[in-house]
């Protein structure tokens, strides 16, 4: 039985793994919930209510895009996520880790914020979606799910005002190690993997897609990932809120 991812369709970690899996080529099927009703699942399933998890051929449970991503390169050695050397190995967990404790937050928090405030955005983020809920139906869920969203993900306009402010450093630094090789080598590595997935989220929203278009941090975001459903027209965010992006 081959492996099963556990997802929220458009979740930014769990591209990062269901990228993993297809870069190993670990045969998987996907199991897709809704947002928002899938922290029951997950806290059942898997002891802990988020997404990305992961159920191995055999049953053991995983559950954390990092986690996951290390045991895959125990369990699939090539292509490896981590550099052989110590050194370069060590740099590009740090940057893993910055990639998901402070990065991806940033993409909660941002997101939601927008669809809050141009929801007609939604259903373009739900193309490629395989849940079976009827068009008609998913309209009335989604404000629902957005309050829940926004609260548990404690995005705040003025959270979000500071995380547009503070953009600019982020990409500063991911551009440092795009620069330096900790991100952006030949091979995909766990850390291109995790921070790529943040960016490329980002850029579902026009308001952000141009200046991140602009830095090496957005052309590695849409190497790594062409594709992804979702498009925030500009005009989601006051001006106010892009002047740092913008200047
Ligand atoms: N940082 C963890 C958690 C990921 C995470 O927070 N996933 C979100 C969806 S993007 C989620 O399931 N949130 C539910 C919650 O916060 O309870 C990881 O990379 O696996």
């Amino acid at each position: 039985m081959p492996a099963t991812l556990f997802v929220v369709h458009g979740s930014h970690p769990c591209a990062t793994v269901e990228r993993a899996l297809e870069l190993k080529g670990i045969d998987h099927r996907v199991a897709e919930l809704p947002p928002a009703a899938h922290f029951p699942v997950q806290k059942l399933l898997f002891g802990r209510r988020t997404v990305p998890a992961l159920r191995l051929d055999g049953g053991e449970r995983l559950s954390g895009s990092r986690e996951i991503l290390r045991r895959l390169d125990e369990l699939v050695p090539s292509p490896a996520l981590l550099p052989a050397d110590p050194a370069a190995r060590e740099r590009v967990l740090a940057a893993e880790a910055w990639g998901e404790d402070a990065l991806q937050p940033v993409g909660r928090r941002v997101l939601w914020c927008a669809l809050d405030r141009l929801p007609t955005a939604i259903p373009s983020f739900q193309e490629h979606s395989r849940l079976p809920l009827p068009a008609a139906i998913r309209p009335l869920l989604t404000p629902a799910i957005v309050a829940i969203e926004r609260r548990v993900n404690r995005s705040t306009d003025a959270g979000v005002r500071a995380d547009l402010q503070d953009l600019p450093r982020h990409l500063d630094r991911i551009d440092g190690w795009l620069q330096d090789g900790t991100l952006g080598g030949p091979t995909v590595n766990a850390a291109d993997l995790q921070i790529a997935a943040t960016l490329r989220l980002l850029m579902t929203m026009e308001d952000l897609d141009g200046p991140l278009r602009a830095r090496p941090a957005g052309t590695l975001a849409l190497r790594v990932f062409p594709d992804w459903d979702g498009l925030v027209p500009a005009g989601a965010f006051p001006d106010e809120w892009l002047r740092a992006l913008r200047a």
